[in-house]
């Protein structure tokens, strides 16, 4: 990590159904009533539309809080804390000296959340996608939920597939991973499917092969947004590098992300 600020863009996954485990820790919060959000943190805005699934660590403790606008987010607690800081919370002056002023409703495992479906802003799953475990998602980074764009992210493609073979071990559905990834982004090096090709190519298959994956994750994030072209979308046939900032501003424009930076 360096000294400046990484800009993410914070997405928007609505929650279309909670899982059972979820239902019964939220039904008892009768502060609780509006829309909840899994807020996921993302510096590849332009995927959006290839995302398959939403990752949550399972031993993470995240926060549901209180947007006071009938919106709820659930990230983990430190993003909260930084996003108040950020004006996206209305606890005003009140920071930072109450560290108070910023309380979950309630907390909730990561593990309760899994199954859980949530929307996909622009994603050519309309039905919506699942909140799946990966225990090598972060508590110090980010808001700790991340969406999961295997067709474009070597660590998304490699986490989805062991998933899938490891299904009943998960206890998940098999077909909550198995979501197609379809063509979003082609490169002149990996072609249309490009996370796939190369993690294929360099022989990765293992989650746990991590500094392989930051490897693979490295050349790929560099040939996706200088040599990327978009092939879906309302840029389609557009690079990449120019189109990046235009999605982020319509997917803030919509409603569903804001800014969010640490
Ligand atoms: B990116 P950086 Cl398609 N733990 O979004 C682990 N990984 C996290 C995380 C956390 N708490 N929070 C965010 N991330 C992931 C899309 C994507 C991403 C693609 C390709 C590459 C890529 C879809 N997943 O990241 O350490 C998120 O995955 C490669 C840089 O702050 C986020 O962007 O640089 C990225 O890591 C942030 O990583």
């Amino acid at each position: 990590e360096g000294v400046s600020p990484q800009e993410y863009t914070a997405v928007k996954l609505e929650i279309k159904q909670l899982s059972p485990e979820a239902t019964d820790l939220l039904h008892g919060v009768a502060t609780v009533q509006g829309k909840i959000f899994l807020v996921a943190a993302t510096l590849r805005p332009e995927t959006v539309y290839g995302q398959t699934c939403c990752f949550v660590n399972p031993s993470i403790e995240y926060g549901v809080f209180d947007v006071s606008n009938g919106h709820y987010y659930i990230t983990t607690k430190r993003a909260a804390w930084n996003m108040a800081f950020q004006g996206i919370y209305p606890v005003g002056d009140r920071l930072p000296r109450h560290a108070s002023a910023l309380q979950p409703l309630c907390s909730i495992a990561g593990s309760a959340l899994v199954g859980t479906l949530v929307n996909a802003p622009l994603s050519v799953h309309k039905d919506g996608v699942r909140v799946l475990p990966l225990d090598t998602v972060l508590v110090s980074k980010g808001t700790g939920v991340v969406m999961s764009v295997p067709s474009d992210s070597p660590d998304d493609y490699v986490a989805v597939t062991d998933l899938a073979m490891k299904a009943k071990r998960y206890g998940i559905e098999k077909d909550w991973a198995e979501l197609e990834s379809i063509p979003i982004i082609e490169t002149p090096a990996y072609g249309n499917l490009s996370a796939p090709t190369l993690v294929n190519e360099m022989k990765i298959t293992s989650p746990r092969d991590v500094s392989r994956l930051a490897i693979a994750k490295d050349l790929l994030y560099k040939e996706g947004h200088y040599k990327g072209k978009m092939l879906v979308g309302e840029f389609a046939g557009q690079s990449v590098s120019s189109v990046k900032d235009k999605i982020r501003d319509k997917l803030i424009d919509r409603g569903d992300a804001f800014p969010y930076a640490e």
